[in-house]
């Protein structure tokens, strides 16, 4: 969508959800590389209420309606869950505001989709330490066993395949085949790297097939900036990001994690010298992911833990490599 259509579009939803009051002002927010978010505030009797406004990425997600209803969904069983935990189910997951036709998304002129949450007020996405590194850990364990008994068969698979390592793989040999960017020659030493590690791409699909690690309901995309921590408590408050939830391997939501969170450098760090796996970290995260998921692990997802962490910075790795060379069509970089 070009920013034109984009900004006249947003006007369009700023209108388009049910929020009472005046409104005082919309401008960018967060660094997700998938929708485009912003943070709206409306004046009500003199105080000011806050919610994200999000453009969705159609591009990525192909079906918006069935994506709201898997929100839908998750967020008011966990609601439910949160609430018998004695937690504020209005901060702890995601709370949409509905649209003025009583829909959880609006659709602007252009048919593009929007929605609308209330802001999680007192809360940042930033991990600044690793005890901050641990409480997302816990968090978003917390967030699996949640989950646990959730009905994986009433939720779409918003994204075929997303973590099938050996299907991304394949995908990856295409795009180098055919080459569309003329870009193949300058990254013969990333394509090789790829090349030669075959063998990761497949070993957790393997181990599904096997029936050795049980599919559950997870979150798919667990870098630490999908969870805010409250301000006042130094805790995990609210996993956001919701987009893929969906079945899938408890050792690949670890395995992000570690992957974005347990990185000596960020993700587009430049000079490859300052990046390594921080052992520390890596442990900090262990501990409370498994105590966040209180026991529901099996033996082999335990022993299999490092195996994730490998295969989603592998697969991570190739997408964006895939994206670079089909010419920059999937992140927003
Ligand atoms: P993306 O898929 O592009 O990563 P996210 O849903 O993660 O989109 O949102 C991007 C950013 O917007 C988040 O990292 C966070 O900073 C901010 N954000 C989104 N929703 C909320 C919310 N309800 N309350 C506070 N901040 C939010
Ligand atoms: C995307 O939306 P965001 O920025 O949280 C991507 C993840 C990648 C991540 C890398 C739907 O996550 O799979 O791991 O970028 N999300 C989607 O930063 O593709
Ligand atoms: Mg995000």
């Amino acid at each position: 969508m070009n920013q034109e259509n984009l900004q006249t579009g947003k006007q369009e939803a700023i209108q388009g959800f049910d929020i009472e009051g005046i409104f005082l002002e919309c401008t960018p927010c967060g660094n997700g590389h998938i929708n485009d978010t912003f943070m709206m505030s409306f004046d009500r009797n003199g105080e000011t209420h806050r919610y994200s406004l999000q453009h969705m990425n159609r591009s990525v997600f192909k079906d918006p309606v069935s994506l709201m209803n898997n929100i839908l969904h998750v967020t008011a069983y966990l609601k439910e869950q949160i609430k018998a935990q004695g937690g504020d189910p209005q901060r702890e997951t995601l709370d949409f505001v509905c649209a003025k036709n009583g829909e959880s998304y609006f659709v602007d002129s252009f048919g593009e989709y929007w929605r609308a949450y209330h802001f999680v007020e007192d809360a940042l996405e930033e991990v600044k330490d690793p005890q901050d590194f641990y409480e997302s850990a816990v968090a978003f364990g917390n967030f699996q066993r949640m989950l646990a008994d959730f009905p994986a068969d009433t939720l779409t698979e918003t994204i075929a395949g997303f973590h099938d390592t050996k299907a991304r793989f394949a995908a990856f040999e295409k795009v180098v085949e055919e080459d569309v960017c003329g870009r193949v020659a300058e990254v013969q030493k990333e394509i090789q790297f790829v090349k030669d590690r075959y063998d990761v791409a497949c070993v957790l699909g393997d181990l599904l097939e096997a029936g050795e690690l049980p599919l559950r309901v997870t979150h798919n995309d667990t870098k630490s900036n999908n969870v805010l921590m409250d301000n006042t408590t130094g805790k995990g408050l609210c996993v956001i990001d919701l987009d893929t939830v969906m079945p899938g391997l408890a050792v690949n939501d670890f395995g992000d994690s570690i992957r974005f969170g347990a990185s000596t450098g960020t993700e587009d760090e430049k000079d490859l010298s300052k990046i390594s796996c921080d052992m520390e970290l890596y442990d900090i995260y262990t501990k409370g992911f498994v105590e966040g998921c209180s026991g529901a692990l099996t033996d082999m997802e335990i022993e299999c833990l490092p195996i994730g962490a490998k295969v989603m910075t592998y697969e991570c790795g190739m997408r964006f490599l895939t994206d670079y060379l089909s010419g920059d069509t999937y992140f927003k970089i």
